[in-house]
């Protein structure tokens, strides 16, 4: 955790006096503060000083040090001297990976935090998405959205799957199910939808068109951790979700994913699956891969588990701070929830219109220039990578939401020990470009 002296950053635009002088700019500004202190001492001080020694990644050294880029993530790291115990067992008993003892009870725990019936770990969410791909037996197209991270698609090729692209509702940047049926041929065997951002699809409509025309359903969930809709966990929807445990996920392993199904069956299936298709020393029973979690990772994630609370409502407070800070500003969108009852605040997007006075691409190099490292989540369109382009459904013409979204969009930064000084400074800069 980096304990950040308040008010330490950088100003190159001159404008920051009451951030900069201690006084919060606004309400939401204000809340941030407050759970700035208390994270702080959630992660007690003695413990912070060790990482920081040992570990350059969570140098105690903070980002509000003038100079220190921010970047869009910074990934979440609990006190080492919690870590280490774990590790030392490992060293002790020497079981390394292979579901040993602490992938089984993060498979338990994390079962209980989300409310999801099965878990199966993986080492991460692209390979967790291939074995999902291959447990559901689908063959011919797969119905996906164009506005994703590229591992989305690749996990279809990889599959021997077509991707058939289809554009996303403007409201939420997800798969329009409105267009999902026109996309249907006698060739579509499921429907791969992202939570993007962790703001959930419209489930229940997409789960009714896979019902009508008999498709599977495997939501890639990487961004979806800990969201719930309706009361209950959004990865309980479809056939499979699949979460990220990646360094710049709101729960992170380093590496990590895990598949969330609902029958002990499936599961059973998907840990031959990752292990080779092994069933048993001298049974191979389907073609399986390498996509266990380590014991090291597994361990990582138990402590992590124990700080996920106070990071979201951390993410909470800086969400609303930009929400507060950007409402005034002309020309400029935060994207809105999707119905979720519980938001993970992964991401910050904001969609940058004609009326604001400078391009997306012109903003981000002069947050760049002070600094400040927002990203063009998700530019290009999947669509448009060459191993994409000359599918037909891959035609701008047929994306036109997506296109316009990729093209406008900008991720800012959000993570939990962030400092309100540089949220304000963001603000401020985004405000006067
Ligand atoms: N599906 C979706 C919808 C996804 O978004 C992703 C991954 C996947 C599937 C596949 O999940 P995994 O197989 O990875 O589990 C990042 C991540 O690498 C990727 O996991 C993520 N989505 C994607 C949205 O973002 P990059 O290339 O933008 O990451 P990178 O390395 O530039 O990191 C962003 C910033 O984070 C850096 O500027 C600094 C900070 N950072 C990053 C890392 C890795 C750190 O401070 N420390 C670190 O260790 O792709």
């Amino acid at each position: 955790m980096q304990a950040a002296p308040h008010n330490s950053a950088p100003d190159p635009d001159g404008t920051s006096e009451p951030a900069s002088q201690g006084a919060p700019i606004d309400p939401a500004l204000a809340t941030l503060r407050r759970l700035e202190q208390e994270f702080a001492r959630i992660l007690d001080t003695s413990a912070e000083s060790s990482a920081a020694a040992d570990n350059p990644v969570s140098d105690g050294a903070s980002e509000t040090t003038a100079g220190e880029p921010i970047f869009v993530t910074r990934p979440f790291l609990p006190p080492f001297d919690e870590v280490e115990p774990l590790l030392r067992r490992i060293w002790q008993t020497r079981v390394l990976t292979n579901g040993g003892p602490y992938h089984r009870e993060l498979e338990g725990r994390l079962r209980d935090h989300l409310g999801v019936p099965q878990v199966a770990l993986c080492n991460n969410a692209t390979t967790a998405l291939i074995v999902g791909l291959r447990s559901l037996g689908l063959s011919g197209e797969v119905i996906t959205t164009p506005y994703s991270f590229v591992a989305t698609s690749h996990a279809l090729l990889w599959s021997g799957l077509t991707p058939v692209f289809v554009d996303v509702d403007p409201r939420t940047l997800n798969l329009d199910p409105a267009r999902i049926e026109d996309a249907i041929t006698p060739r579509t065997s499921a429907i791969l939808p992202v939570h993007c951002y962790g703001h959930p699809c419209d489930v229940e409509a997409i789960d009714a068109i896979a019902r009508r025309h008999r498709l599977k359903v495997i939501y890639d969930a990487a961004h979806a951790f800990g969201v719930r809709r309706k009361g209950r966990s959004v990865l309980n929807y479809g056939d499979l979700s699949v979460l990220s445990f990646h360094a710049t996920k709101v729960f992170n392993t380093f590496e990590g994913g895990a598949i969330i199904c609902a029958d002990p069956a499936r599961k059973d299936q998907i840990d031959k699956l990752k292990n080779f298709g092994h069933d048993g020393e001298t049974s191979v029973v389907d073609v399986g891969l390498n996509g266990k979690m380590s014991e090291m990772n597994a361990a990582l994630g138990l402590v992590q588990l124990n700080y996920v609370d106070a990071a979201h409502a951390r993410r909470q407070a800086i969400d609303a701070a930009y929400r507060e800070g950007l409402r005034q500003v002309r020309g400029v969108r935060c994207l809105e929830d999707s119905g979720e009852d519980t938001a993970n605040y992964a991401y910050f997007p904001i969609l940058l219109g004609p009326d604001y006075p400078i391009s997306r691409d012109a903003l981000n190099e002069a947050l760049k220039r002070d600094g400040i490292h927002p990203r063009r989540y998700f530019y290009p369109l999947i669509s448009e990578y060459p191993m994409y382009r000359t599918l037909p459904s891959a035609r701008r013409e047929h994306l036109p939401v997506a296109a316009a979204a990729a093209e406008s969009v900008l991720c800012l930064p959000i993570y939990p020990d962030l400092d309100e000084a540089i949220v304000a400074r963001i603000i401020r800069r985004i405000a006067n470009p």
